[in-house]
């Protein structure tokens, strides 16, 4: 593969920051976007923008074509049995939230257990709290072990017949750490357990695939794989969502109103109201389009690569300490804390040096507690980074080093 060549397709890597070539370290928080993406949203917005699903004239007949094409193209893409399985939203926040506020409501109650592990981001840990606030379930959580892995002696204790969901992350984003997805959906299964896994930091990273994992619910959100921002998708089991109440009401989720009750469309129209996010949706289908010409796993090999790399160099830096699996696969970034800077002050540093990397706490606030950490810095990669970038990252720290002490 010739990875140069793939980087040039990225305008926005091709500028200096505070008088250095930018090194762009914060794909995990959203991803930059391909020349193929920004024609796609550019040629929608020139030629066919229109309301989808409404109209019978012929930009709104392309628009509607154009979006229901990105919807076939996102079932072929994360392998699920139809595309009604597929519902647009705004991201893996609003996904998850969706799935609360419906399977959730309608299928918990007092004696019921919501399982979640000890890792997860804000999102898929806050509306089970909602959750079970509002319906008397308990959420009870897998803890971490020290090497970033979940204790698997726990998810045998914990995973009893209580559990009605487990909802768990894919890839943490905040340590690296790679679930065994299919393992721990089939064990959820046995006991009866619906599962929702957060795919944030997996899909655009390697190939998934429902059917294989065989998840219920899935998330994920496009900015975090060359997508726009404000575009995402939940994938359902249709025969869950099939007997899910919608969560928001108005246009187009309807099949009639009268002033005195509605009667609702099928999935996914049922959970899409009001107007969607059309020209978002349009620029995810273009970028599984040049995410797939790549190949999902040369992406994974060579985000694997890279952070094998990140993790020999950097584990070097005097002072530093990971988080997260030490060795063997891992996803693609590192999270680390210096001993003598606070993330936030490293971050501001990197960024003169045109080095773009977050810093905090990654909305994984219980597992900074949990690692006894203030936050970490977090260097995350995608299949344009480079050897040269994390070289320049290496040499960074190095410096930081002397500028701190
Ligand atoms: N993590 C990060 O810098 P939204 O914001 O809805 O697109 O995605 C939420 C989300 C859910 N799960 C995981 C594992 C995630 O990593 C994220 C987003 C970003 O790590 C922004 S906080």
């Amino acid at each position: 593969m010739d990875w140069h060549r793939i980087r040039s397709d990225f305008p926005i890597l091709d500028q200096q920051v505070n008088g250095h070539p930018l090194v762009y370290l914060d794909s995990a928080a959203s991803s930059q976007k391909p020349r193929a993406v920004i024609n796609a949203l550019s040629h929608y917005y020139q030629h066919d923008n229109s309301n989808v699903h409404r109209a019978l004239h012929e930009l709104s007949s392309r628009a509607t074509d154009a979006f229901e094409a990105a919807r076939k193209k996102v079932a072929r893409f994360i392998g699920t049995a139809t595309e009604d399985e597929i519902i647009f939203t705004r991201g893996c926040t609003e996904g998850i939230n969706l799935v609360a506020n419906t399977w959730g409501v309608q299928n918990l109650r007092s004696g019921d257990v919501i399982l979640i592990t000890g890792m997860e981001h804000h999102s898929n840990l806050v509306p089970w709290q909602l959750l079970a606030q509002r319906t008397g379930a308990t959420l009870k959580h897998i803890p971490v072990l020290d090497d970033g892995t979940l204790d698997t002696a726990a998810v045998e204790m914990l995973l009893t017949e209580q559990v009605k969901l487990f909802a768990f992350v894919h890839i943490s984003n905040s340590l690296g750490t790679i679930n065994p997805a299919r393992e721990l959906c089939a064990k959820a299964k046995a006991v009866g357990a619906v599962t929702l896994l957060d795919g944030a930091q997996s899909t655009g990273h390697m190939p998934v695939n429902m059917l294989d994992i065989g998840c219920d619910f899935f998330v994920f959100s496009g900015h975090k794989m060359c997508a726009p921002t404000g575009i995402g998708v939940l994938y359902g089991r249709y025969a869950l969502l099939k007997a899910m109440p919608p969560w928001h009401g108005g246009g187009e989720m309807i099949a009639s109103v009268t002033l005195e009750g509605s009667t609702f469309k099928e999935p996914p129209h049922r959970f899409e109201a009001g107007t969607p996010d059309i020209a978002g949706v349009i620029g995810l289908g273009a970028a599984i389009d040049y995410l797939e010409a790549i190949g999902l796993e040369n992406i994974q090999r060579h985000d694997t690569n890279l952070s094998n790399y990140a993790m020999q160099c950097m584990s070097e830096v005097p002072g530093i300490r990971i988080l997260g699996p030490q060795s063997g696969h891992r996803g693609s970034l590192v999270a680390f804390h210096l001993d003598f800077a606070h993330p936030h002050d490293l971050v501001e540093y990197a960024n003169t040096y045109g080095i773009a990397m977050r810093g905090g706490n990654h909305c994984t606030q219980p597992l900074m507690k949990r690692f006894k950490v203030p936050g970490t810095t977090r260097a995350s990669f995608y299949f344009y980074n480079t050897i040269e970038e994390i070289n320049r990252l290496v040499e960074v720290l190095l410096a930081a080093r002397k500028f701190f002490t």
